[in-house]
Order: structure tokens, then C-alpha cells, then sequence
């Protein structure tokens, strides 16, 4: 929605200022606020097919006035359960929790407490009759229920959710009840194919764990947690997963019951299986109010919110907001005071900021103030992660970018002009020995700080590819997608393909209370985005096709959005490689129909080679 983003840069400035003298005043939580001050009761709700979802009410004791309502839909649980336990905390934040709302938290339909059968990214049915059901309707029928009968409720309801309670505030946007108005999808599930469990049809090893989370079926209502992650005997993630590929030999720790271990394994294509469980491609005439968060290093879900965003400015008029910050999975929703993701500081209070003079006057605008579209926050507040500081677009991306593609030249060279003559770089890619994708060995249930880590172990492995910048003469700002044009080829019939971006810094970059011991922020080679392209869905993600052995082929990989000022004095520097190891599982670079049924004997070393005519795009703010 286009709107005066005059007025709206005004009264957010102002907002802003009026953050300032927060930051000294904040007190720790009192952890006893919840049960002093709000009464909690639970009830089943029954669905349009007579299913029943456990519903924990939180209202305030204050019965003097009447309260929007805030509702979160989770897979998670909405314990503790039992009426004299409490959260410590209710609401998106401790601001709105304080301010008064009747808050809501719902098991959904097949988790915990709830009845049903649980069906991962439950597939939206756009035509329901009868008794059909599927989230939307599931939410439909639990705000009708709550706007009628929870007491003191002021008849407007929002709904909020990180991952994939984020999938599901989404979802409550689709057959949206009269009575939503405010809507915040926060790092929410777009697709299970782009987002979490692979990248670009790359299986994401690293989430094999998290299978345990989704992989049962509950058969009755239940306040234990029915997955036990199996005991793996060691912390060497990398050894354990390289000891355990073919990806069969996963199959000792999960078995026929866990249907999303087996889904996945059954589903290794962009199917209708996963097509139709994405819930970006429905995000059209969206009504309610829509505040979209995500984090510029968030290693989970970085092509749901931007996509969410994206897809809902595109088809529809409502109020529709983009924040992104320097965060990765969640951060914004911590208390912590310094801001650091990995060995690379941002800045003091970014969260508490956020939620303070971001998120809560969104709540408050649309379910207790005038809800006025043209006023509120900018279109887009997008936090520059080379300079640290904020940044309001009317647009995102913004509309002064132009596109400037660097190219990857012979002598490991990136410059912006392309060599007269062709001549390419090699590297030998072995399964036995894939480039690690982070230094750390320890095992880790989603991987967070390699988004940012230095990438120099990386550089110095002959199966690693290196292009750099001259140094910076003036500042660059890349603030959009990036786009990779690779022109390979390999000697086998099938490869991974991984481009990371890379800000160099210089000799004389000071150290952080987060840098680790073993390095120094001197010279310092943050990655600040990175993606991987299975190269046989190069062309289709249905589709997968072989490599034709030794031919010249194109590879193009986008990379999410990001907001980064390459400083003068800094470099810009390309890596490509083809294993990520244990991020992604390893390709056997020998093509099989379904690498989930590889056998040992068809990883095969290859020799790669990278032309000097492939190039990266970005998307660079123009000075003006
Ligand atoms: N999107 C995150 C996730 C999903 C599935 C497995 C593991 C993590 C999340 O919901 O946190």
C-alpha cells in the first residue's frame, strides 16, 4: 500500500525520539506480573468439524475497561497448562503485556493439549464448504468464539508469531475473521522448500534433529513432549553426519513413525507435496493490517518474511509494514541489551528499541488507537549492518538501487569489468572431505552464528573459489537481492553450488566483547549473505536435470535481500564452493533420481570449473 510517507516519517521520527530517554529507565521483568495481574482460564474450543483446540486465556484482573485481544496459534505448546500456572511473560512484549490485552495462546489442531490430527503447513483449501477445514478456518472459528465469549473483550483481535507461530499468523490473514486487524507474521514459515529444511532443494542436514520436533503423530491430548531426540554419542556434528552419509544410514535413529523424516525422504523434488503446503502463493486482497519482522541474518526463515512482505505489497491495499534488523532467529523478541550475532556486535538496545517504539505501536495503533493506514510506521525500517544504524524506504527494495554485477576473473579477481579472453578456475570436490561450513564442532539443533562468521578458514582450501575487491574508495550499499550467474562445469552429473558474500574488513577493525579468542576483527571476513543451488534444479525445482559432463552451464542463485554498507576501506569478496558441510547434506555428484536413496558407492570425487564470465548482481542504493 502506497502511502504518505511523509506523514508517516514524521510521526515515526517522533516516535522514535520519544525512545530516547528509554533506554536508562528499563526495569527486569517481575516474573510474578503475569499471575498479579491477569486471571488465566483454558478452555476447548470446537472447530466447524468438531474437533476441539486448547485455548489458555490470560485476561486482565482490571475489569474497569475492555481489551482488544492478541492471539498466538502455536506448535509449540501454549503451556504451562493448569490454572494456577502462569508464563512469566504474555504478549509479543513486556510493553503491550503492561499496556492491558486479553492474550491468547492455542495448541494447534494435532499438538499437545488439542484434538486432531497435526499435518505439517497444513495446506490452505481456498474453497471450503461444510465442514472442510484447514488453519484459516481453525482460526475463523476460534477469534468468532473468542470475540463472543471471553468478557471484557473489546470485539478487535491481533495476531502475532515467531517461525512457525509466524506461519500460522500468516495463515490467520487467509478467510481473515472480521474482527483481525492487526496481523505480525515474524521470521514465518513461507515454504518448507526455501525456508528451514532445504534451500533451493539442498536438504538442510544441520535440521535433521528438528525432525524429531514434527516427525510423530500424537494420537491423544498430551502436556509431554512425545519427541525424544535421539542420542547421538558425540558432539562432532561434522564427523557424525559425514559418518552417516549415504543419508540411509539416518534411518538407525528414525524410524517408519516419523512421518515427517519419512515425508521428507519421499519428497526430494519441489512437488505437490511441499507446492501446495507454501502459503506465500495465497497471500492476495489481504484486509487486516500486516507488520512483517525478520532478521538479516536469520538462518531459519529469511525467505518467508520477505516474501510475505513482498507478495502482500504486490496484491493488496492494506496496511503493510517490512521491519528488519540485526538479528538472527528471534533476537528481537530477547531482552538482551548488546545486540551481537556470532563475533560481530550491532549496537546497544536494538530489541528493546524495537519492541518498544516499533512493534507495540503497531498493536496499539490498530486495536486501540484510530488505526489510521496513512499514519504509523514507514513502509520499510531496515537496519543498515555495515554502518549499524536504521534506515526508513516508502518501498523495499528501495526504488533509488541500480543493479551492478561483479565478475569472477582469473588471478581470484572480482571487478566490474569482464575479461576480453575466457579462462576459467578448477577445484577438486571430494565427499570425503567437504568444506565444513563453520570452524565450531558441536552439535547444534538450528545453526545461528555462521551467518556472520569469518570466512577465511574457508578461503584458504584449494575446493574453495576466492574473488576480491580492490579496497573501497567510498562507501557501498548494497540493499536488495543479489544475484549469482554462474557459468560451470564438472566433470560429473550433478553439484552443489554455494556463493557467499563477503565483507572484508581492514587491518585495523577493533575486536568486540563477542569476538572469539582464537581470532581478531583485523582483517575480519564477515559473511553477510550466503545461498545454495542444488544444481540439478538449475532450471526447475520439479524438474531436476543431470549435468551433461564437461559442458559449459548456466547456474543462477538468488540471495536474499540484505541492507549492508561495504565502508570505504573495506573489500568486497565472492567465495564459491560445493559442499556446505553438515549445513546441506553432500550431493553425490553423480546423478540419482533421489539423493535421500543414494548408495555409498555413488559419491564420487569431481573436478569443477568456474568461468571467468560468471558474474554477481546486487542491488545498490544510489546516492541521492
Ligand atoms: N522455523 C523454525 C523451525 C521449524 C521447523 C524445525 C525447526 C525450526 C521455528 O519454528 O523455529
Amino acid at each position: 500500500m502506497k502511502k504518505s510517507f511523509l506523514i508517516k516519517t514524521v510521526l515515526f521520527a517522533f516516535l522514535l525520539a520519544s525512545f530516547i530517554g528509554f533506554s536508562q529507565n528499563i526495569t527486569a521483568i517481575d516474573t510474578n506480573y503475569v499471575k498479579n495481574n491477569y486471571l488465566k482460564s483454558e478452555v476447548y474450543i470446537e472447530m466447524r468439524d468438531g474437533i476441539k483446540l486448547h485455548t489458555t486465556i490470560y485476561s486482565p484482573k482490571d475489569t474497569s475497561k475492555k481489551y482488544p485481544i492478541l492471539l498466538q496459534r502455536t506448535p509449540y505448546s501454549s503451556r504451562p497448562y493448569g490454572k494456577d500456572k502462569f508464563r512469566s511473560q504474555i504478549s509479543p512484549n513486556r510493553f503491550l503485556m503492561e499496556d492491558g490485552y486479553i492474550v491468547v495462546y492455542q495448541d494447534v489442531r494435532g499438538r499437545w493439549m488439542s484434538e486432531g490430527v497435526y499435518d505439517n503447513m497444513r495446506a490452505y483449501l481456498p474453497n471450503k464448504k461444510g465442514k472442510q477445514i484447514d488453519e484459516a478456518s481453525d482460526t475463523y472459528d476460534t477469534i468468532d468464539w473468542l470475540v463472543k465469549n471471553v468478557k471484557n473483550n473489546a470485539g478487535k483481535v491481533g495476531t502475532w508469531g515467531i517461525s512457525y507461530p509466524g506461519f500460522y499468523a500468516t495463515y490467520s490473514l487467509l478467510d481473515a475473521h472480521p474482527a483481525l486487524k492487526a496481523v505480525s507474521p515474524q521470521a514465518p514459515i513461507g515454504d518448507f522448500y526455501f525456508d528451514d529444511f532445504h534451500h533451493n532443494g539442498a536438504y538442510l542436514l544441520s535440521y535433521w534433529n528438528a525432525t524429531a520436533v514434527f516427525g510423530y503423530e500424537k494420537t491423544l491430548p498430551t502436556d509431554k513432549t512425545w519427541y525424544e531426540f535421539p542420542e547421538l554419542g558425540t558432539q562432532d556434528q561434522y564427523q557424525f553426519f559425514l559418518d552417516h552419509t549415504p543419508l540411509s544410514k539416518l534411518d538407525a535413529f528414525y524410524k517408519e513413525d516419523n512421518v515427517f523424516w519419512q515425508q521428507l525422504k519421499s519428497h526430494p523434488n519441489y512437488d505437490e507435496f511441499w507446492q501446495s503446503r507454501g502459503i506465500i502463493q495465497h497471500l492476495k486482497n489481504i484486509k487486516p493490517a500486516v507488520m512483517a519482522v525478520g532478521g538479516l541474518f536469520d538462518a531459519e526463515d529469511l525467505y518467508g518474511p520477505l516474501e510475505t512482505y513482498k507478495n502482500i505489497e504486490k496484491n493488496s491495499d492494506n496496511y503493510n509494514t517490512l521491519v528488519f534488523g540485526p538479528w538472527s532467529h528471534g533476537d528481537w523478541a530477547r531482552t538482551k541489551t548488546r545486540q551481537a550475532i556470532g563475533n560481530v556486535y550491532f549496537g546497544e538496545d536494538i530489541s528493546l528499541n524495537y519492541q518498544r517504539e516499533v512493534e507495540t505501536k503497531f498493536f496499539h495503533h490498530f486495536l486501540k488507537g484510530n488505526g489510521d493506514i496513512n499514519s504509523g510506521l514507514p513502509e520499510a525500517y531496515i537496519y543498515d549492518t555495515g554502518k549499524n544504524e536504521w534506515k526508513s524506504y516508502s518501498t523495499w527494495p528501495p526504488q533509488n538501487t541500480s543493479k551492478k554485477s561483479f565478475f569472477l576473473q582469473s588471478n581470484q579477481r572480482l571487478n566490474a569489468l569482464a575479461e576480453k579472453n575466457l579462462t576459467s578456475e578448477e577445484f577438486i570436490s571430494d565427499p570425503k572431505k567437504p568444506v565444513p561450513y563453520s570452524e565450531d564442532i558441536k552439535m547444534v539443533f538450528t545453526p545461528r552464528k555462521y551467518m556472520t562468521d569469518d570466512q577465511r578458514f574457508a578461503a584458504r582450501r584449494p575446493d574453495v573459489l576466492v574473488f576480491e575487491s580492490s579496497v573501497m574508495e567510498d562507501d557501498v550499499t548494497l540493499a536488495g537481492d543479489i544475484l549469482a550467474k554462474l557459468v560451470v562445469a564438472t566433470t560429473g552429473t550433478d553439484a552443489d553450488w554455494v556463493v557467499k558474500v563477503i565483507d572484508v574488513f581492514p587491518a585495523n577493525a577493533p575486536d568486540f566483547e563477542e569476538t572469539q579468542s582464537y581470532l581478531k576483527m583485523s582483517n575480519y571476513h564477515m559473511m553477510i549473505r550466503s545461498e545454495v543451488m542444488r544444481g540439478r534444479f538449475r532450471n526447475s525445482y520439479e524438474k531436476p536435470e543431470p549435468f551433461e559432463p564437461n559442458k559449459m552451464t548456466n547456474v543462477h542463485i538468488k540471495l536474499q535481500d540484505v541492507h549492508h554498507t561495504i565502508k570505504k576501506g573495506h573489500k568486497l569478496q565472492i567465495q564459491v564452493q560445493s559442499s556446505w558441510f553438515p549445513l546441506i547434506d553432500l550431493n553425490p555428484q553423480n546423478y540419482v533420481p533421489n539423493i535421500f536413496k543414494a548408495k555409498e558407492t555413488d559419491f564420487q570425487k569431481q573436478t569443477h570449473t568456474v568461468y571467468n564470465n560468471s558474474s554477481v548482481e546486487f542491488t545498490i542504493l544510489e546516492d541521492k
